[in-house]
């Protein structure tokens, strides 16, 4: 399998820790690749041209990033990432959701500021700056619900993935002030090696 990649992206950040964390990281081959390019291959794979895309082993391209991360869990008979049924399956989809909305936000945010400074809008800022800090309040109260760092679920590496993105590119504007529930369960869920295996770079 083939992912198209990027050390940057939270979102192909989840899709590796989950790789990693059922053992099939050894399985994909990672293709760098530059999406604001118009040269990348990624624009006939994936129309969305966003990164992760998967290139399966079977011709399949498959895009979004907890689409692939169910395809990889198909693929594994061990302690599946995404619970088959019931409220446990519930609760990490929608774990999944918010930590994805905070990684959407973060990084429409991010796209913001490299933008020419007179095409910049402060209103559009602070609007996801305020789903952000909303959903980390939310997290906050439900940091219980949250799993153990040895049964990590796709809500879980989501929520994970969304707190090392605001750590990497929003260290001025740390999540962790007022929650110390989820500054505890961050701490216990960056121990394992899927995390420390996908840290982005040092800017
Ligand atoms: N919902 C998508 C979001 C993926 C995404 O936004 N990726 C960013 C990089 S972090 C991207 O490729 N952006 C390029 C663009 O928006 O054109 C997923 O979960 O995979």
């Amino acid at each position: 399998m083939k992912l198209r990649y990027s050390q940057t992206s939270p979102f192909v950040r989840k899709v590796l820790m989950a790789a990693h964390e059922i053992g099939l990281a050894d399985r994909i081959e990672i293709s760098p690749t530059d999406v604001w390019s118009p040269d990348s291959p990624i624009v006939r794979e994936n129309p969305l041209s966003k990164i992760p895309t998967l290139l399966t082993d079977d011709g399949m391209v498959l895009f979004d990033s907890p689409v692939i991360v169910e395809y990889l869990d198909s693929l594994h008979d061990g302690r599946k990432l995404i619970p088959a049924i019931g409220p446990a399956r519930w609760l990490a989809l929608r774990q999944q959701a918010l930590g994805d909305g905070i990684c959407d936000a973060g990084v429409l945010r991010r796209v913001e500021t490299l933008r020419p400074a007179n095409l910049r809008s402060a209103d559009w800022d602070s609007r996801q700056r305020a789903a952000i800090f909303r959903a980390f309040d939310r997290l906050e109260v439900e940091a219980g619900d949250l799993p153990d760092p040895e049964g990590q679920t796709v809500g879980g590496l989501a929520v994970l993935s969304a707190m090392g993105y605001m750590d990497f590119r929003f260290a001025h504007e740390p999540w962790r002030t007022g929650r110390p529930a989820l500054a505890r369960w961050f701490d216990g869920a960056a121990r394992r090696a899927s995390f420390e295996a996908t840290l982005p770079p040092r800017e």
